[in-house]
């Protein structure tokens, strides 16, 4: 008899491992992580709890590493967050996106049906399933229609969780997750892009280049990070796996968006143009107006998902979960946390 519960987090050096990581010690859980090896420092985000982890070094594209560490460290709960997970980038590299996403989620079922099929398992899918969306808002039971590379290997990953809830009476749940955001999330996505950006904007008095921007109309539901890896959690407590969508039930545009950080930041904006060649002028940096925002293709995608919104109604209700923190405060908190970096 073990007296602490253990988990395994893959991803955990990402976003969501981190916060995860957090709460679960907090918990008082002994956590475990899997790490890949890097030419560089990749455990930014969890270096100030570092001595507090046990972590291994593995790949979710390496079956043998996968095994290896579940049959050592035989988790109570396996939380599944490690993935190719920018969308963009799973147009340019849509096989090893398939190779990470659906096939790193079959060797950990597998290694878990084998060693410790006790265990309750957390999957992140993701709400880019929904693609071309076919009602809205999206909920549990919402046609999946995915548009990208990176939603096809989350489809993959999404059925074969249910495959072996079903076939092999595993505790294994998919957690279909809007949008979450915090200060931790990765530059390249678009909340922590714009608001890095306009914080420097302010920092160096204007003295840099500007924000380029993709489609400024697609619309997302964006939550913080902390509730929804909670929400995680509250999954693997739940009396039996299932699938549950978690969200915030508000969508608001990346043009919004910049449009509030702008606000918050006390920078007047200004939009010029059209499509392609959209601009956003700031008025009040500096004596001349500058353009602070600019439109680049380069940011478009193949295929877009053009709005998204969830219904977390079901997670409300099964697991008391809701999100507090909506899409004005979550721009407040991310440009206070920058701030004080
Ligand atoms: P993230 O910050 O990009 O973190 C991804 C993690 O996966 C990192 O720790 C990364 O390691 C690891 N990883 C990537 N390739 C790997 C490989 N081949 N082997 C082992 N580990 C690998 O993502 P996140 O925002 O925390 O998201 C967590 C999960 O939720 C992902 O599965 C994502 O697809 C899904 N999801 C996210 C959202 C969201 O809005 N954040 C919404 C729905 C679903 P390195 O640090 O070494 O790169
Ligand atoms: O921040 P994004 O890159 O996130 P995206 O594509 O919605 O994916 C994130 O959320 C998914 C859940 O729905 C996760 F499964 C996935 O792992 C990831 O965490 O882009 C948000 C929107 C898109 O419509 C994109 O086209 O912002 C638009 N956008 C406009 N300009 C941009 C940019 N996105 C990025 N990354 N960079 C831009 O310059």
């Amino acid at each position: 008899m073990r007296n602490k519960k253990i988990a395994l987090i893959t991803g955990i050096s990402g976003q969501d491992g981190s916060f995860l990581s957090e709460l679960l010690l907090k918990k008082g859980y002994e956590v475990h992580g899997i790490i890949r090896r890097s030419s560089s420092f990749n455990t930014s985000k969890i270096d100030h709890i570092f001595d507090k982890l046990e972590l291994n070094y593995g790949d979710l594209t390496d079956s043998t590493s996968i095994d290896t560490i579940i049959q050592k460290i035989k988790p109570d709960e396996i939380y599944h967050l490690g993935a190719q997970s920018h969308v963009k980038v799973s147009f340019d590299i849509p096989k090893y996106t398939s190779d990470v996403n659906s096939f790193g989620t079959l060797y950990l079922l597998e290694s878990m049906k084998k060693h410790v099929p006790n265990a309750k398992f957390y999957n992140a899918s993701s709400s880019e399933l929904f693609g071309k969306v076919q009602e809205t808002p999206q909920n549990e039971n919402t046609p999946f229609y995915p548009i990208s590379p990176y939603g096809v290997s989350k489809i993959h990953s999404y059925w074969m969780t249910k495959t072996y809830r079903q076939s092999y009476n595993l505790f294994a749940t998919n957690g279909i997750l809007f949008n979450h955001e915090s200060e931790r999330r990765g530059g390249t996505f678009v909340t922590k892009k714009v608001i890095s950006k306009l914080i420097d904007m302010i920092v160096y008095h204007g003295n840099v280049e500007p924000l380029l921007i993709g489609n400024l109309e697609a619309k997302r539901d964006w939550g913080y990070t902390p509730e929804y890896v909670e929400g995680m959690w509250k999954m693997l407590q739940h009396s039996e796996p299932d699938d549950f969508v978690l969200a915030t039930g508000e969508t608001h545009s990346v043009r919004e968006l910049i449009e509030e950080a702008c606000k918050q930041l006390n920078l007047n904006l200004e939009w010029y143009g059209k499509g392609k060649s959209e601009i956003g002028i700031c008025t009040n940096l500096g004596i001349s107006r500058k353009t602070i925002v600019k439109v680049n293709p380069i940011y478009f995608r193949p295929n877009e998902i053009n709005s998204l919104l969830g219904d977390p109604s079901k997670a409300k209700k099964l697991l008391n979960w809701e999100a507090k923190i909506k899409f004005k405060e979550l721009i407040e908190i991310m440009i206070k946390n920058e701030f004080n970096k």
